[in-house]
């Protein structure tokens, strides 16, 4: 199963660029030895001490020239693991001598100048929930110039950073979907029910982790009715402590219930994953077949931001595996 899981060609929605990064990548961007022994958890450490590892990543990233680098290595890996088509997500932000423009202006750069066959690349721009809304603000107006300048590339907008921190504000996100920007909200990955309350009614495209909506039965009716896909990361939740064990993953659930679901790794650098692993975890957890397991990449098609030619072509695509692989 490890090696139909790696050959399975793969739909990766939910990546951040800067916890995507292989340690092998921080060490070619001249990271010391002992910040890179730190960057990768091995085991399980909660929200908390894996947002404090981000830094690491971040300190590698904070000039254009390493950023490029970095952005053309996680799509190269994410090439390698054969995953078809990648949306990769990133919050623009400023560092000496590099302005949010530049930062943006240098991940789309190595995304059109990607040298890897096989792979179809997007990009969603994340806010930072732990930014004002003010700097959100300008942020998202930063972002709508871009995507009218490349709308090929730039699909969609993200709110992320850490959820104990910051707020949700709707009207922000309002701005994006009037301006043609899909949505993609991480929500309840902690518990946080007013929040999801007011996520859910605004009916983003999709939800990042969505682990805290079944536990309150209000909430889970809502979600239901609504049917929004949403982004599991197994491994990320288990190291994050916010699922018990990958069998008592919340994906049970929307298995259990015909949900819409995709896998996903969140971050495949601080937490040591790959897509293939991801498949592979979910092959053990719940007993899914090769059929199943292809059903997974195939559904995510239609979840994706790609647009409906895009999408054509990648379901033939992997239609046409199918004949031949299972
Ligand atoms: C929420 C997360 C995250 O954007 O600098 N990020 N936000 N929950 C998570 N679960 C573990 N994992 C990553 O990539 C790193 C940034 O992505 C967000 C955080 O804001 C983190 O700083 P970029 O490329």
């Amino acid at each position: 199963m490890d090696l139909f899981c790696h050959k399975l060609p793969k739909i990766e929605l939910h990546a951040h660029l800067n916890g995507s990064l292989s340690k092998l990548t921080l060490k070619q961007l001249g990271c010391l030895e002992n910040s890179i022994s730190q960057y990768q958890s091995v085991k399980a450490i909660g929200l908390k001490d894996a947002f404090a590892l981000f830094k690491v990543a971040h300190e590698a990233t904070s000039n254009t020239k390493n950023l490029y680098i970095a952005t053309q290595n996680v799509i190269e890996e994410f090439a390698k693991d054969n995953v078809v088509y990648l949306e990769l997500r990133t919050t623009p932000r400023s560092e000496e001598g590099m302005s949010e423009d530049d930062y943006i202006e240098t991940v789309i750069k190595a995304i059109r100048e990607n040298r890897f066959d096989g792979i179809l690349v997007k990009l969603i721009l994340s806010l930072d929930r732990r930014r004002s809304r003010e700097e959100q603000t300008e942020t998202l107006d930063r972002i709508i110039r871009f995507k009218n300048s490349f709308p090929d590339l730039i699909r969609g907008v993200d709110l992320s950073g850490d959820p104990a921190k910051g707020d949700f504000f709707r009207d922000i996100f309002e701005k994006a979907r009037e301006n043609g920007l899909k949505t993609a909200i991480h929500c309840a990955e902690i518990q946080n029910d007013a929040e999801v309350k007011n996520i859910l009614e605004f009916k983003p495209d999709r939800l990042g982790h969505g682990t805290f909506i079944h536990t309150n039965p209000e909430l889970w009716a809502l979600y239901k009715q609504l049917n929004i896909p949403v982004e599991c990361c197994l491994t990320s939740n288990v190291i994050c402590l916010t699922a018990n064990s990958y069998a008592e993953h919340h994906v049970q659930e929307w298995i259990k219930e015909k949900l819409p679901f995709c896998l996903a790794t969140d971050d495949k650098g601080v937490f040591n994953t790959s897509l293939s692993e991801e498949f592979l975890h979910i092959h053990k957890a719940s007993k899914l077949n090769e059929l199943e397991l292809w059903t997974i990449s195939y559904k995510s098609i239609e979840y994706s931001f790609a647009s409906a030619e895009e999408k054509n072509f990648l379901r033939f695509s992997l239609e046409k595996w199918k004949i031949k692989n299972i």
